[in-house]
């Protein structure tokens, strides 16, 4: 396959762009190699600058639920454009998105919109801290919750991947409000929370982890967490910039009926444009100033354009409720595929799956927390991965991030995804 123009692109883009990139994983650093730079997406497919058609698991990180560019979300982005894009005042299409979002996440009374999903969770710890006059708070080794100084603790995602646990540039002075606790280990939260006692704002859970593989969390921790918060008057927040709205139409809380005291949301809710939003139970959002004195606010924040692509986005999903039958449909037959490959080739690699989200680990034990998925052997996701992409398949180039499986995938696309890893299990594993 020739990326000649992502070669030449790519030096060019060293020069002025730090890595060449806007953002860390995209930089192919964990598999190695030069990223192709993209030209254009259409539904499952994205073709890079040297005409290459792949089919598309990266999705923009999560957003793209429809696929790229589907007609709905165009439409209302041409038609919001010829109104104008931004005017740093209020705008109606502002309330019918906290309409639809607090119809669909019951456990949101009151939202607010920001520009990405870091400034949500960031916004989201410093409301939780707002209200409780409380310092601390527990974060879980692998969860990645964006680049705010107190999440890069032993992040997940692009710290995790470059190999990088803390990151420079991190006061001991933030770091010290961070606690670390193990997923899926309700016993690494309580002794937390015994050492720190009443000293805990809040604690921050994906409660579908997709930013080291992919990792389920067990029902019951996410119910003993509840109960934990309850008693000790914690605010528990639900990171679901990744998770909302893609592993059901009301997110994770929906699957597992835990309701937090806020949530965080992102990708999806944007329609491929940048937002972000946190909200939650009216007593502790109201403590956001205007109206209350946690300081949050944004220059862009509920941008009528973004507000377009997110609202057409929210909007397909209210009134498709099966889509979530189609993406299991998909989801399902893609994993029974991959299964068989595994099995043909006599290896039990680790598959975790939670709807439309799933990874492939190359370790053979069970993937359920930081310790688990460290495991796994990141040289052979590297050449599996550009193995993969050599055949025209587009995963994540880094074995600690999910794919993902959109409404525009074919059971073509589907087919041509499961043959070509046989062949690449063959070749790299054979
Ligand atoms: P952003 O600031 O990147 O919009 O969102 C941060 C974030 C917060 N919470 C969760 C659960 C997330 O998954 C993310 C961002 N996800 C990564 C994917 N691993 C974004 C990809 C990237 O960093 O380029």
């Amino acid at each position: 396959m020739d990326i000649i123009k992502s070669e030449r692109l790519f030096e060019k883009a060293k020069k002025l762009i730090p890595g060449g990139v806007n953002s860390p994983v995209r930089a192919f650093k964990s598999v190695g190699g030069t990223p192709v730079f993209m030209e254009k997406g259409n539904g499952s497919k994205l073709t890079d600058v040297d005409g290459n058609e792949y089919i598309d698991y990266i999705g923009s990180w999560g957003p793209h639920l429809f696929g790229h560019n589907p007609a709905f979300i165009k439409n209302a982005l041409l038609n919001q454009i010829e109104k104008g894009v931004s005017f740093g005042a209020p705008t109606e299409i502002e309330i019918k998105m906290a309409e639809i979002i607090t119809e669909l996440v019951p456990s949101v009374e009151m939202v607010r919109m920001v520009n990405s999903g870091t400034e949500a969770t960031m916004s989201a710890v410093r409301t939780a801290r707002g209200f409780t006059g409380k310092e601390k708070f527990i974060k879980f080794e692998g969860c990645y919750h964006g680049h705010a100084d107190y999440f890069l603790i032993k992040a997940g995602s692009g710290a995790l991947t470059l190999g990088v646990p803390t990151s420079p540039g991190v006061t001991k002075g933030n770091a010290s409000d961070t606690l670390l606790a193990d997923y899926n280990n309700i016993e690494s939260v309580i002794k937390l929370i015994e050492a720190n006692k009443g000293e805990i704002a809040a604690i921050i859970v994906e409660p579908v982890a997709g930013n080291m593989g992919v990792i389920k969390a067990e029902e019951e921790f996410l119910k003993e967490l509840r109960s934990l918060c309850n008693k000790e008057e914690i605010v528990l927040i639900f990171d679901e910039v990744m998770s909302g709205f893609r592993v059901a139409r009301g997110g994770a809380q929906e699957l597992f009926g835990v309701q937090p005291d806020l949530t965080t949301f992102g990708k999806i809710i944007g329609g491929g444009l940048p937002v972000g939003a946190f909200g939650g139970k009216k007593e502790i959002m109201e403590k956001v100033s205007p109206s209350g004195d946690v300081y949050q606010a944004g220059t862009l924040s509920g941008n009528p354009l973004a507000m377009a692509a997110g609202y057409a986005a929210l909007n397909e999903i209210k009134n498709n409720p099966d889509v979530y039958n189609k993406l299991e449909e998909k989801a399902s037959f893609l994993e029974k595929g991959f299964r068989e490959n595994l099995k043909n080739i006599g290896k039990n690699f680790a598959l975790n799956r939670v709807g439309s989200m799933m990874a492939l680990f190359f370790t053979e034990e069970k993937v359920t927390d930081f310790k688990s998925t460290v495991k796994s052997d990141t040289a052979i996701y590297g050449k599996y991965f550009h193995e993969m992409l050599q055949r025209g398949i587009y995963l994540a180039p880094a074995q600690f991030e999910a794919m993902f499986v959109s409404t525009a995938h074919t059971r073509e696309d589907l087919e041509k995804t499961i043959e070509a890893q046989a062949e690449v299990f063959e070749y790299v594993l054979g």
